[in-house]
Parts: C-alpha cells; sequence; structure tokens
C-alpha cells in the first residue's frame, strides 16, 4: 500500500513530517526519505484544534527481514500512524478492534496435576499472571497528561474484538512539549499486541517548535517477534527473554539512516517494544548528540550526550549533527539484563556523507516543570517489586508489587490531587524492571542510595536488578484512577502491576 493510499484509508488529514526543505532534498535524491533513506511514518494532524483519526488493529502478514510473520498492527502498518497536534487540542480517536474472535483457552491439564482448566485459566479476562485473550484491546496514551477517566486515557476499558470505542482525549493548554506514544492496554494481551507491532508515535508542539531547515526524523524502534501465527499465539514464544526479536526502525529492518557531515537532524527517538532495553552509542555512529528532551519532558539545558540508555517504553529528543563521514553500524549496545548478557546487535547504518554545511539550528526552547522540592513531599512509601512461583502463570514465574500480583479489586496507593509524594521502589529480583507511572511524570531523585543531582524528568526509568529508584512525582490536574507497572510487558502481564487511585 502506498503511504497516499495509507492515509486515504485513516479518514484523517495526512501529511508527511518533513518540512518543505526536506521534501526538495528527498526529491533531489538526498535528505530524510529520500532514496534509500529511511522515512518517517504517516502522520495525522490536528485540524482547527482536533486530531480526529481511526485506529484499527488487524491480524495480517507482513514481510519483516523479508520473511512473512503474522503480526497485529495498527492499520496494517508498522509502526501505525504518528500524531501530530499542539497543547490544548482534543483526540477523537476511533478504535476499531478488528482482530480475530479470541480463541477458548484449551490448557494441556496433563501439565498441570491437581488443577483444572478454570483454576489455570480462570473466567475469561480474569487471569491475572499469564497472557489471555490476545485479541482483546483497548488504548493508553503513553506518557500523556491528560485525566485518566471515561474516554480519556482510561486503561480499564475493554474492546473485545468485533467492537469499536470513541476516545475522546483534552490535551491541557500547559501540556508539555515533547514525544509520546499510544499503545494497546488491556492486561492479558499487552505483551502479545506491542511484542507484535501495535505501537505509533504522538507529537505534542506549537506549530513552530521545530525550526524550517531542521530534518525532523521519528525512529520508532521496534523488536517484533512471530515467525507464523501458531507460534504467536502460544505465550511461551513470546514470554521470554531470549524469545527470537527482530529489531525494526519505523517498519524497516535494518534501514540506512542519511545526514551530511556537519547537518544537523532532530531525532525523536522511541523504543517502543515489550523486553528488550537499547543502548545505543552516538559517537561511534558518527554522530555529535544534544539531547533536548526524554519521555516528554523538555530538559531545562539541552545536554551534549556520547550515549544514552533506552528502556522499554522510553523517548529521547536529541539533536544530531553529522561529524564523522563514513557509513556507521547503528549498534544496540551489549546490555546486562540481571543474569543475562543481551550482546552487541546492528540495528540500522547510519551514513554521514562528506560535506562542508555548518548547521547551528535547534528546536524552540520549552516549559521544563519545577522541580518537586523536600518541603512539597507530603508522604514517603516503599514499593517492594518480587517474584513468585505460580503454577498457572508461564514458565511458573509470576510477578509481584508488595508481595502481590496485579490484583484489578485493589488500590495500593491513593494520593491526594494536589500533592507530591515520594515513592522508593525496592528490587528484590536479579533482573532490572523498568517502571512506568501513568498520568504524571516523576523527578528520579536515588538510584541504588546515590542521589541524582539532576533529578531528570522521566514516566518510564528502570529499577536497577537488587537495587531502589527513589523517584518523587506530583499529583497535578487530574484526579481519578490509573496504572502503575513493570514496562517488560511479559512482567506486567505475569502481575507486576498496581492501582493507583488520586483521591479529588
Ligand atoms: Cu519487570
Amino acid at each position: 500500500m502506498t503511504l497516499g493510499a495509507a492515509g486515504a484509508a485513516l479518514g484523517g488529514a495526512v501529511a508527511f513530517g518533513w518540512s518543505g526543505r526536506a521534501v526538495a532534498d528527498a526529491l533531489s535524491g538526498f535528505g530524510l526519505g529520500g532514496a534509500g533513506d529511511l522515512a518517517n511514518p504517516a502522520e495525522i494532524r490536528s485540524v482547527d484544534g482536533t486530531l480526529t483519526a481511526t485506529l484499527k488493529p488487524t491480524l495480517s502478514q507482513a514481510l519483516v527481514d523479508d520473511k512473512p510473520r503474522k503480526l497485529r498492527r495498527y492499520n496494517g502498518g508498522l509502526p501505525g500512524p504518528t500524531l501530530r497536534l499542539r497543547p490544548g487540542d482534543a483526540m477523537n480517536i476511533r478504535l476499531e478492534n478488528a482482530l480475530p474472535p479470541n480463541p477458548l483457552p484449551v490448557p494441556d491439564l496433563a501439565e498441570y496435576p491437581g488443577l483444572s482448566a478454570e483454576d489455570i485459566c480462570g473466567p475469561p479476562g480474569n487471569s491475572h499472571v499469564a497472557p489471555h485473550d490476545l485479541n482483546t484491546t483497548n488504548l493508553h496514551f503513553h506518557g500523556l497528561h491528560v485525566s485518566p477517566k471515561g474516554r480519556s486515557d482510561n486503561v480499564f476499558l475493554t474492546v473485545e474484538p468485533g467492537q469499536a470505542f470513541n476516545y475522546r482525549v483534552q490535551i491541557p493548554d500547559t501540556h508539555p512539549v515533547g514525544s509520546f506514544w499510544y499503545h494497546p492496554h488491556w492486561h492479558g494481551s499487552v505483551a502479545a499486541q506491542i511484542g507484535s507491532g501495535m505501537a505509533g508515535m504522538i507529537l505534542i508542539e506549537p506549530e513552530d517548535y521545530v525550526p524550517p531547515g531542521l530534518p525532523e526524523r521519528q525512529i520508532i524502534i521496534q523488536t517484533v517477534i512471530g515467525s507464523d501465527a501458531a507460534a504467536f499465539d502460544d505465550p511461551r514464544q513470546f514470554m521470554s527473554l531470549s524469545a527470537p526479536r527482530i529489531f525494526t526502525l519505523n517498519g524497516q529492518y535494518r534501514p540506512t539512516l542519511r545526514l551530511r557531515q556537519g547537518e544537523r537532524q532532530f531525532w525523536r527517538l522511541l523504543l517502543a517494544n515489550d523486553f528488550q532495553f537499547c543502548p545505543l552509542d552516538f559517537k561511534a555512529m558518527g554522530l555529535k548528540a544534544i539531547v533536548v528532551g526524554r519521555d516528554g519532558t523538555p530538559l531545562r539545558e539541552p545536554v551534549e550526550v556520547d550515549s544514552l540508555l533506552l528502556s522499554p517504553g522510553n523517548r529521547t529528543d536529541v539533536v544530531v549533527e553529522g561529524l564523522a563521514p563514513g557509513l556507521h553500524d547503528m549498534v544496540r549496545q551489549p546490555y546486562r539484563h540481571g543474569l543475562v548478557d543481551l550482546d552487541a546487535r546492528t540495528i540500522a547504518r547510519v551514513h554521514v556523507e562528506p560535506g562542508k554545511k555548518r548547521s547551528r539550528l535547534m528546536p524552540a526552547r520549552a516549559a521544563t516543570p519545577p522541580d518537586i522540592t523536600d518541603a512539597e513531599i507530603v508522604r514517603k512509601r516503599t514499593v517492594v517489586l518480587g517474584e513468585r512461583r505460580d503454577r498457572r502463570a508461564v514458565f511458573d514465574l509470576a510477578f509481584t508489587i508488595d508481595g502481590q500480583s496485579y490484583d484489578p479489586d485493589v488500590w495500593h496507593l491513593e494520593p491526594k490531587l494536589g500533592t507530591a509524594e515520594e515513592w522508593t521502589f525496592v528490587n528484590t529480583t536479579a533482573y532490572p524492571h523498568p517502571m512506568h507511572i501513568h498520568i504524571n511524570p516523576f523527578q528520579v531523585v536515588a538510584i541504588s542510595g546515590e542521589p541524582v543531582p539532576e533529578r531528570p524528568w522521566y514516566d518510564t526509568f528502570v529499577v536497577p536488578a537488587a537495587g531502589t529508584l527513589t523517584l518523587r512525582s506530583r499529583f497535578e490536574d487530574f484526579d481519578g484512577d490509573f496504572v502503575t507497572h513493570c514496562h517488560i510487558l511479559p512482567h506486567e502481564d505475569a502481575g507486576m502491576m498496581m492501582n493507583v487511585r488520586i483521591l479529588p
């Protein structure tokens, strides 16, 4: 399908995320999305303050790394379309669940002596330590500071195959400027659906945020699983760290990203995946890198970095500059995942073409929230992350928060609207857990007891193996119910999630 046809099928205003200059560059055979260069995803923009879109998950065959794989995707694309809007806009999103009906669970009772089928699977939708009903879905707007209630960022909604739901999300006028994303969040099918490709970017910024002449790249890194349909419906195929995952950028396998020496490009990196971390080394790509925002919160001052770590769910907005001419590998650097070493993996190539360009362009400055002070903290809490054996879970391994796997009827934490709290996550397991808190971003205060003086803002941050993470969050603007969970989605589906209620 051509991008134009995709645009017509999306039912909204569609544009490419390129400036006029970039389009001219592309036509001349150079520049963003030009010959041999990675293109941005199709884009839907708000019109007169409202963004209207239809997201339609389907299960269909796709060619990834030249092999056919059966994937769950939005609108037949990998990733879904980028949604671009401004602070103060509203999103009207119709979610049409066109996935096939859920097969009835058929447990192999011989594997579970002494347990009945109901013990293992529970009534439909009622097993909280194992994947189930992989075609049931809903939507989460990851990182958005919006209401968690009603038709907004409400992850307690259920959209069954054949059903549709009209979301309406009002973005506040004061919403932070940056990169966000949407993905399904129905407890039990999250790992299968995001691991299969259901994700897309959301950009919130004023019209003049990215100056003309600074090409903007959206780089959506996914780690797609699936060799055939049968395999992908078996949770044992996607619940493991060592499952065969294919790194794609904007749905492309090992693409090339081109820029000229001395040229600047604005890269919006999103790790939209289920399990594996992605450390990146810009120096090794022949690039200078200046970070301007993380997880949808602008930095107070841009920071030059050599490398960065993306945890599943993280975004980093970074201005890169071509330094060293040549063809460089973009490598997912080795990562020590608890007791397991993840190898280096080439995920793309960066072609810095020799040139004399000199660009000093940067995105416009945008407001950072004020630091959360000691005086604001009304309560300090400790939250313990753990694991336990549970025969209902895949590989018999369930995950816990404060000793309990996810229970939809229990509200662990009930902060009051208009206050701020300090939470320390204590990781009693031998694996890192990137914890994500919905609705409000947080400031990282300390890692394993070591203070972090710059107190960076994130919405997802790793609690080290056998370590701790101390963070502060301010519960502003929105009361209501949401969740906190590990963004290793097989851990979430195996119980590492808890409810939070902001009391009015
Ligand atoms: Cu985890």
